[in-house]
């Protein structure tokens, strides 16, 4: 899954892609480097980012999402808001990915109608704060339990597929993060499971690199870790160089690569 940000401010490569133009043009090079779909986000959700109104969601996706759709892309649109999911389903998009596991009020509902496969991914707490001080007394079997209520409730609302993720980052320290990639066995064993650590803090914590656009060696670590723990999907920016190294990490499993 290639990343497609039309935002002014997402962590890693924010204001690079801000306009519609240039939003189509990136999802589209990731498409031809091999990305099998697309995930476009008009609202960030790095620590501390601020919320942004349904307009100006909708604004900023909707005219990417339908673009890429008509040129025969696989679109999922990453939001957590009812009316922006609707809209950008109609627009052609097929996957919402909702970093709320769709439990805001709507969501289960917008997916089910439009019969969109679904991305549930755990947060704890919010955004704004998510970061200011996450506790877990066993932080996989905290977000594998949530995980599974999560498909329970999105199932039996009639989303028609469901991948889970861990959500990394995401109400978690660095420690979360490392204990959740070691133990992915335990969510693979049960569910298909969606990775998105690319270019994430972690990385920069672990490494000193400030500057997320340098953190593609890290980010392919911790991607084949989840590869080889049986992760289903990885979230990425960098489309071209997670196809090699995949490609490569195929072969030594003597598997066939495809997406
Ligand atoms: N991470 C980000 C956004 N959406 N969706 C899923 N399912 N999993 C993730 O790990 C995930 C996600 C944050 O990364 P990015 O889109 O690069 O940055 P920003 O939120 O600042 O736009």
């Amino acid at each position: 899954m290639g990343i497609v940000n039309v935002t002014p401010d997402s962590f890693s490569d924010g204001g690079e892609r801000f306009t519609a133009e240039r939003a189509v043009e990136a999802g589209l090079e990731l498409r031809e480097a091999g990305a099998l779909v697309v995930d476009v986000g008009g609202e960030s959700t790095r620590p501390g980012a601020q919320p942004v109104s349904a307009e100006e969601e909708m604004a900023r996706v909707l005219p990417v999402v339908s673009a890429l759709a008509q040129a025969g892309l696989i679109v999922s649109v990453d939001t957590r808001k009812p009316e922006v999911a609707e809209a950008a389903l109609a627009a052609g998009a097929y996957i919402l990915n909702d970093i709320g596991g769709l439990r805001q009020a709507g969501m289960r509902q917008v997916a089910a109608a439009a019969g969109a496969p679904a991305v549930l991914m755990h947060m704890q707490g919010e955004p704004r704060t998510m970061q200011d001080r996450p506790h877990y007394d066993d932080v996989i079997s905290e977000v594998n339990r949530f995980l599974t209520s999560a498909v329970r409730t999105a199932r039996e609302a009639g989303v028609p597929d469901v991948l889970v993720d861990p959500g990394i980052g995401f109400g978690k320290n660095l420690t979360h993060n490392l204990e959740l990639l070691r133990r992915l066995e335990t969510l693979t064993a049960e569910h298909a499971v969606l990775v998105g650590a690319s270019r994430k803090g972690s990385i920069g914590a672990i490494t000193g690199e400030t500057d997320p656009r340098r953190r593609l060696p890290g980010t392919l670590v911790l991607h084949l870790r989840a590869a080889d723990a049986g992760a289903a999907m990885l979230r990425v920016h960098d489309v071209a160089e997670h196809v090699q190294a995949l490609k490569v990490w195929a072969a030594l499993q003597g598997v066939e690569y495809a997406a």
